[in-house]
């Protein structure tokens, strides 16, 4: 068995280290990769080497557009051009001695795993918890697909940069919103750091409030809103609806009202929410009736109100909200202060927005501060059965339809009498069938739709003539669950073993980008507790991941994001050939904080491979010299394996580095040498980091085995050294003052505490250092003039 493997049930501690599984690019493992899957791999060898239980697999997030679009392109099958592109991913990532478990690669194209992603999705089905909608959504005409509110950058296509437009479309959707609560809930069993736990929170935006009816003058039906802030409802004067409101159909003979609409549907939610935005909008000629002062008040549409949160309608209380009040100055509409701020307010000028203040103006709220008002005014509310207590979501249903080949078949039939069937469990996988053309339908369907053998079948239910589901699952379907397989990836009768699932989940160590700590860490997490729900995972794992780590993100050698279009883009392949895997590695852990943003500079790679040439060289020298390493040097080995191991356990690769080359420097110039049990510990302490040079170090010692199998060298307390040492200071040969450093401080920080210290610092005033000399461990000298 490779050493890389995990052994499921295995008797030690188990530890599951999860990287985000790449998508295979034809242009092949970038420096991103290259960078988060050292760290997590630094890590995962680290825990071996203590003895750990360590799963640490890789797979490949295969479907998705570009791959299409290359198909689309050149007429090549995708899994063709997929295979393809994930064994160079495969070779790229061996080269750069990446220990991932090879035995447990799960490929989310592949039918035996998309075959539980459709058996997923027919679960969500059963349970109610996926159908089919009509839904407005972003489309770009020149992709011919549906995109994600975030996918719209600016009114425009991210991909292509065609403009977008608004269509509705009949798709699937499932009801992520349900789970809206317990996605919060499930927060607080994690141990996410703060930032990530804040972006799940605010994706998911739970706002308490109130659904209030408002009468419309000459119609039966009333105009339902939602508000975070019934307390201003006395101060209600106007209404908007969202442009694609039912109730703006019913006034769309008025060309102005059918103008602005058709103008609006251009742009993305997003954009339409963007507060800075001048705002636009064109009166409805409706009127509706403020159930609680009886004034009629006009209703107006606008592009501001979105249809897809509260009821897509909202009241417009001017004087305390500063997009109503933008709205009633352009179009001059009435302000009604309903709270009274202290030191008063002008309200001509600004709307007074905080939850403070004492109400005023409003019947029974009259004289309450602001924060007993809110409650108050619901229950006043419901008592009058004018309107009721509820929450809001910001959080969307999820839109799983789309247009495209290359994505999992949904597993659904239409039949005209028994409506939506999924297809029975025994025929899944419902494999992507064979095209002669990967592009999209002009109408917008995904190719699929052309090819009758596929589309043509039989009804579950009656056996009549039926159809096959022709649209496509989004990227996010195979990656919200590809960590469950891991556990047991070639398991053909279940998603993967319950005993399994149990040994190995939750992941204790979730390393990923930014980009990603909303959607993917949301969806999965869903999908998770929904399985979870249905017991099909087992008990004790409703939420999959325990720590959820940020990478950072290497620029460019300028300091720019790499884009080929600035030509900044650094190749690890290149540099692997150049420098060797290890210098890479080193490198990419040395660069800076695991999780900061910083730029690539091969001035500093080459001082990380000098650091490893020398490593090297001092390694050969000593080998087998036999000589007794003196008490510093047995003692600075000793202790820069307990530094490293604390620094490596937490993510602090760079002054992990650090360490290595202060200890390197402090024993090379020991002339009694070192004695192959502090070689031994050295090799081991730098196995993580430096992979293939630890190994041949290891070698040269005549071990057997591989350094990657072996303990992490004990720390040893006999051989702890006194921690501190005194440096002299001293200016033009003075003894200015004394400085306390610990051994393997770097020079740069004992001159500059140096330079510091107070007499010191006073006696440099206003001087020009010409000299500074270092005598390590011994003495700072500054020579001025
Ligand atoms: C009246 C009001 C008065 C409001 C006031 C705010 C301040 P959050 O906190 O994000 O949940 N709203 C409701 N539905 C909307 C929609 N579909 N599109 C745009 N805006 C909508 O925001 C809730 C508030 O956003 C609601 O409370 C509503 O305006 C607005 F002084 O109602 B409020």
């Amino acid at each position: 068995m490779p050493h890389n493997s995990a052994r499921d049930f295995g008797p030690q501690e188990k530890l599951f280290v999860l990287v985000e599984f790449p998508y295979p690019s034809g242009a092949g493992l970038h420096i991103g990769h290259a960078f988060s899957f050292t760290g997590g791999d630094v890590y995962a060898r680290y825990q071996r080497m203590r003895g750990m239980n360590v799963l640490f697999p890789i797979g490949w997030d295969a479907f998705g557009l570009p791959t299409e679009n290359y198909a689309i392109r050149t007429g090549r099958p995708p899994q063709e051009v997929t295979d393809e592109n994930t064994a160079t991913f495969r070779r790229q990532m061996q080269a750069l001695g990446l220990s991932f478990d090879w035995e447990r690669v799960v490929d989310t194209t592949d039918p035996e795993y998309y075959r539980w992603t459709q058996w997923i999705f027919i679960k969500l089905f059963e349970k109610g918890l996926a159908h089919k909608q009509e839904m407005p959504i972003n489309w770009c005409p020149s992709c011919k697909v549906g995109l994600a509110n975030e996918e719209v950058i600016d009114g425009h296509c991210e991909r292509c940069g065609a403009e977008t437009v608004r269509r509705r479309i009949s798709q699937w959707v499932v009801s992520i919103t349900a789970y809206a609560d317990r996605l919060l809930e499930g927060l607080e069993h994690t141990e996410f750091i703060e930032k990530v736990k804040i972006a799940q929170v605010n994706w998911i935006g739970r706002s308490q409030g109130a659904r209030i009816t408002f009468p419309l003058k000459g119609r039966s039906e009333g105009l339902e809103i939602f508000t975070t802030r019934p307390d201003t409802l006395w101060g209600s004067t106007f209404m908007v609806l969202a442009p694609e409101h039912a109730l703006v159909e019913t006034v769309k003979d008025n060309p102005a009202v059918a103008a602005y609409v058709a103008q609006t549907l251009r742009k993305s939610d997003m954009e339409r929410s963007e507060t800075e935005r001048e705002k636009t909008g064109v009166d409805s000629g409706l009127v509706a009736i403020n159930p609680v002062t009886g004034a009629e008040i006009p209703v107006w549409i606008s592009d501001f109100v979105l249809l897809t949160y509260g009821s897509g309608a909202i009241m417009a209380v001017p004087a305390h909200d500063g997009r109503d009040f933008a709205f009633a100055h352009k179009y001059g509409l009435p302000v009604t202060p309903v709270i009274e701020p202290e030191g008063g307010w002008d309200f001509s000028q600004a709307a007074y927005e905080e939850h403070a203040g004492v109400m005023i103006n409003s019947g029974p709220l009259n004289g309450l501060e602001v924060k007993a008002a809110i409650p108050a005014a619901v229950d006043w509310l419901e008592k009058q059965s004018l309107g009721q207590r509820t929450v809001s979501y910001h959080l969307r249903d999820w839109i799983f339809s789309r247009q495209h080949y290359w994505g999992e078949p949904i597993p659904m039939i239409t039949c005209e009498k028994h409506g939506w069937q999924p297809v029975p469990e025994d025929q899944l996988p419902i494999v992507l069938p064979v095209v002669e053309h990967y592009q999209p339908t002009d109408n917008g369907e995904s190719p699929l739709a052309n090819i009758a053998e596929f589309v043509n079948t039989t009804c579950p239910v009656c056996g009549g003539p039926a159809r096959r589901e022709t649209d496509t699952m989004p990227n996010w379907a195979g990656s919200d669950w590809y960590f469950l397989r891991y556990c047991d990836p070639h398991n053909t009768q279940t998603l993967a073993d319950p005993a399994k699932l149990n040994y190995w989940m939750p992941v204790d160590l979730y390393i990923g980008g930014d980009e990603h700590n909303t959607l993917h860490l949301l969806y999965s997490r869903f999908i998770c507790q929904f399985l979870y729900d249905i017991g099909a995972i087992p008990a004790g794992i409703p939420e999959p991941y325990r720590k959820r780590m940020s990478h950072g993100v290497i620029l460019g050698p300028d300091g720019f994001r790499m884009s080929k279009s600035r030509g900044n883009v650094v190749v690890p392949d290149e540099y692997i050939q150049k420098v060797g895997a290890d210098a890479v590695r080193a490198y990419l852990m040395f660069i800076g904080p695991f999780d900061a943003t910083m730029a690539w500079n091969e001035r500093a790679l080459m001082g990380v491979k000098r650091f490893l040439d020398r490593f090297e060289t001092f390694f050969k020298e000593n080998v087998h010299k036999h000589a007794a390493s003196s008490t510093r040097t047995a003692g600075l080995v000793n202790r820069v394996g307990r530094q490293v191991g604390e620094d490596l356990a937490v993510f602090k690769f760079n002054t992990a580095v650090a360490k290595l080359m202060e200890t390197l420097n402090a024993i090379s110039d020991d002339a009694q040498g070192v004695a192959d049990a502090e070689l031994s510990k050295l090799a081991r302490v730098i196995a993580p980091l430096a992979p293939f040079m630890a190994e041949a170090c290891w070698e040269l010692l005549g071990k057997k085995g591989s350094v990657h199998q072996m303990e992490w060298p004990a720390y040893d307390p006999a051989l702890e050294m006194e921690e501190k040492i005194t440096v002299a200071v001293q200016i033009n040969g003075k003894l200015r003052g004394t400085l306390e450093m610990e051994r393997g401080e770097s020079q740069e920080s004992v001159v500059a505490r140096a330079a510091a210290l107070e007499p010191v610092a006073r006696h440099l005033a206003g001087k020009q250092i010409f000299k500074t000399i270092y005598v390590a461990e011994r003495m700072v000298s500054f020579v001025v003039k």
